[in-house]
């Protein structure tokens, strides 16, 4: 399991909105989620959070070139940007991001596609119905893994078709972009059916809003407990990466399961004695 750490250089992010103000800060914060254990760090300039205000594409590049460009030289590890648009995309490209993160699939812009194809950069293809101004007003799905798998499996079609290597791809089930408290927790328990779509999974659960309902904690910042049991569960599960915050307590939910997961001690084999609880 890789762990990619959130670095949101906005000021309205829905859980650490204007912590990073500067790209020194952001260099601060990267190093220590370096030192923690990340394997990617993806910088966002516009945020996601629902009935959340779209920005002009002048101001995300203001705000998330400058702490690119710093990164590029303090880090080794790869720079995901989190955009919709392409232009922005190409820029952080040019300064040194490897990583396309988009909430749109892809579909955000007529060009980014063929954007995605001609860089040859790995691509993270998230699921979202609506657009972040309007996901939550009233998400209704059939059954919501078999509805998301298909939205998905259309997505890294229509990538493929435009050029995208398919070794490129990253699906995304996207966790609360127009989804209820069931839906996340149905898409979490069937994050296996993805599996079969043949493509390397990210999934972002850290600090959302199902996890302060169902533990009581209206600060996305109390949050971290709750997104590390997520963490330990989608180890298990097979996912292949998690977006997170705390990476450090990722870290350590990753190092934990990943030993659970390989003394096979199930149920099953703790029962029969052949793996001591300690
Ligand atoms: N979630 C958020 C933003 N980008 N990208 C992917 N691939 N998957 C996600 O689940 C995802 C994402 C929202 O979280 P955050 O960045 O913490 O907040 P905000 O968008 O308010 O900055």
């Amino acid at each position: 399991m890789r762990i990619w750490g959130v670095l949101n250089v906005t000021p309205d992010s829905f859980s650490d909105g204007g912590a990073i103000a500067t790209p020194e800060a952001a260099v601060a914060l990267a190093r220590r989620m370096v030192a923690d254990g990340a394997a990617v760090l993806d910088v966002g300039g516009e945020s996601r959070r629902p009935f959340a205000r779209p920005v002009s594409e002048a101001e995300e590049m203001a705000r998330v070139l400058p702490v690119v460009e710093a990164l590029r030289d303090a880090v080794r590890i790869p720079i995901s940007v989190d955009t919709r648009r392409p232009a922005v995309f190409r820029a952080a490209h040019r300064l040194g991001a490897s990583v396309w993160n988009d909430v749109t699939a892809l579909s955000g812009d007529p060009g980014s596609v063929r954007a995605a194809a001609d860089l040859g950069v790995t691509v993270v293809l998230m699921h979202m119905r609506g657009t972040p101004e309007t996901m939550q007003v009233a998400p209704a799905y059939d059954d919501v893994v078999g509805d998301v798998t298909a939205d998905l499996e259309a997505a890294a079609r229509r990538a493929v078709d435009g050029g995208v290597a398919p070794g490129r791809i990253v699906l995304d089930p996207g966790i609360g972009f127009g989804k209820n408290l069931d839906h996340n927790i149905d898409l979490l328990r069937g994050v296996g059916r993805l599996r079969g779509l043949g493509f390397p999974l990210l999934v972002g659960a850290s600090r959302k809003s199902f996890l302060g309902t169902l533990c009581a904690r209206p600060d996305p910042r109390d949050r971290d407990h709750a997104t590390t049991a997520v963490t330990t569960w989608l180890v298990l599960a097979g996912v292949d990466a998690v977006r997170v915050h705390d990476v450090r307590a990722a870290a350590d939910a990753v190092r934990v399961a990943e030993a659970l997961g390989r003394a096979g001690a199930g149920p099953a084999a703790a029962a029969a004695g052949t793996d001591a609880p300690t």
